[in-house]
């Protein structure tokens, strides 16, 4: 998101507040509750930040190539780590993820004295410090899941102690177990299983399954990595590029960790990492629950006795509405060229939605109480159609004219 476009949200919703400031605390509570949550989840976007426990080759670049079905990280043997560890932003044009590689932990090799400042523990330590994960990602390959891994656990207890220390709070842990695809049968596709023999199938996935609960156990066994585990998953996240393009994509169940760490993100890191996974699902997620917030917001106003103030408010909170659903899609949309899409779907500004907002407002100004709990349903209303056609044109992709139906079709229903 452009940083004058935050600024002109944030300008807008400091004005709703002070809008709300002269009335009864009791009013506009909701309101403000969902203003907070606006302010969230769209001024204060900021880029997810995974810390990452894995050994050599678990597949921690892969993973990160798989999140963004892109390469953006060198996959294979990186030069080794040299002191320094630190957040390191990967990005494709659509977004960023920062991500803290903190495999010197688990390799322990404790540096010697003299140069214990530049240790990479240390560095990791000062990472951790100086930015708090929103998730620690474990990535164990499927087929040494059964090997020692305590030494790896260990790790992850350091890494949750220290941002625990330092910022109150256990980041979850998600546990992922790679390589799946590798398991016996060998030959059989996880990714294509259309076709495999369903008993070999079956063999494979259960394999899968044995070593989640495998891995379930051990965490479960122990009273601090217990209470943050969000969940054990095998995936598959190989890909195979010539030249930047890619030429193998065997990646499985991604879309579900795509999921799992959507829902585990908080509010801030959300937006950027459902345009920048590229899943349509996560954009249709996050949008409706801007239509949702945005919604209640208008809604709130119009119910709010001030006659005639809220004209304004609503119409650019509908426009920052259509704005950050295009941006979750992937696109820069300027003012106008949203305003030009609410007069495309029907949403006239300068006719229908001012004239049915003056309407409103003076329905309200006539009869306080009784007027205002019906313009509260249509500004409700109205913005859910513009909300859900915006989805409809922008992460859908369906034409205008289809847009223009879930818009009509909305405000009928
Ligand atoms: N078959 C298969 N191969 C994978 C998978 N994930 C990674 N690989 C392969 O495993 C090798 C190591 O993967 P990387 O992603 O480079 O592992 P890494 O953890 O980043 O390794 P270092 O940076 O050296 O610590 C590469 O050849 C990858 O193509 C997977 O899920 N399945
Ligand atoms: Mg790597």
């Amino acid at each position: 998101m452009s940083v004058p476009l935050q600024s002109q949200i944030s300008e807008v919703l400091q004005k709703l507040e002070s809008l709300l400031d002269r009335l009864p605390e009791s009013v506009g509570k909701d309101v403000r509750h969902q203003i907070s949550e606006f302010r969230q989840l769209l001024v204060e976007t900021r880029s997810p930040r995974f810390a990452l426990v894995g050994r050599r080759g678990s597949g921690k670049s892969s993973l990160i190539n798989a999140i963004f079905g892109r390469k953006v990280a060198e996959v294979g043997h990186e030069k080794a780590q040299t002191g320094e560890a630190t957040w390191w932003p990967f990005s494709s044009g659509l977004g960023t993820i920062e991500i803290l590689d903190t495999r010197g932990l688990q390799e322990g090799s404790r540096p010697s004295e003299a140069d214990a400042a530049a240790s990479p523990i240390e560095s990791i330590m000062a990472a951790l410090t100086q930015k708090a994960p929103d998730m620690i990602l474990f990535l164990i390959k499927a087929t040494e899941a059964d090997a020692g891994i305590d030494h790896d656990l260990e790790a992850l207890k350091e890494i949750s102690k220290t941002v625990e220390k330092v910022h109150k709070y256990r980041p979850p842990i998600l546990v992922v177990a790679t390589h799946c695809d590798t398991l016996e049968p060998k030959n059989v596709h996880l990714h294509k299983p259309e076709g495999e023999n369903l008993d070999d199938l079956n063999e494979k996935l259960q394999r899968v399954v044995v070593i989640e609960n495998m891995l379930i156990t051990k965490f479960m066994a122990d009273p601090v990595l217990k209470e943050q585990l969000v969940t054990v998953l095998g995936v598959s996240s190989y890909q195979s590029w010539k030249n930047d393009i890619l030429r193998t994509d065997e990646r499985w169940r991604i879309d579900k960790l795509l999921d799992y760490l959507y829902n585990e993100l908080p509010k801030e890191g959300k937006l950027e990492f459902a345009r920048l996974s590229q899943m349509r699902t996560l954009q249709e997620s996050i949008s409706n629950r801007l239509t949702q917030v945005v919604a209640a917001i208008c809604g709130g106003i119009a119910a709010v006795p001030i006659p005639l103030g809220d004209i304004i408010p609503i119409t650019s909170l509908q426009i920052t509405l259509i704005i950050a659903i295009a941006y979750v899609s992937g696109r820069q949309l300027s003012t106008e060229s949203a305003k030009e899409f609410l007069t495309a779907i029907g949403a006239t500004i300068s006719a229908g939605l001012v004239l049915r907002e003056l309407a409103r407002a003076s329905i309200k100004f006539l009869f306080p109480g009784g007027g205002s709990v019906i313009s509260a349903g249509i500004a409700t209303t109205a913005t859910l159609g513009i909300g859900k056609a915006a989805i409809a044109h922008f992460v859908q992709k369906t034409s205008i004219e289809k847009a223009k139906q879930v818009f009509e079709g909305e405000r009928r229903t």
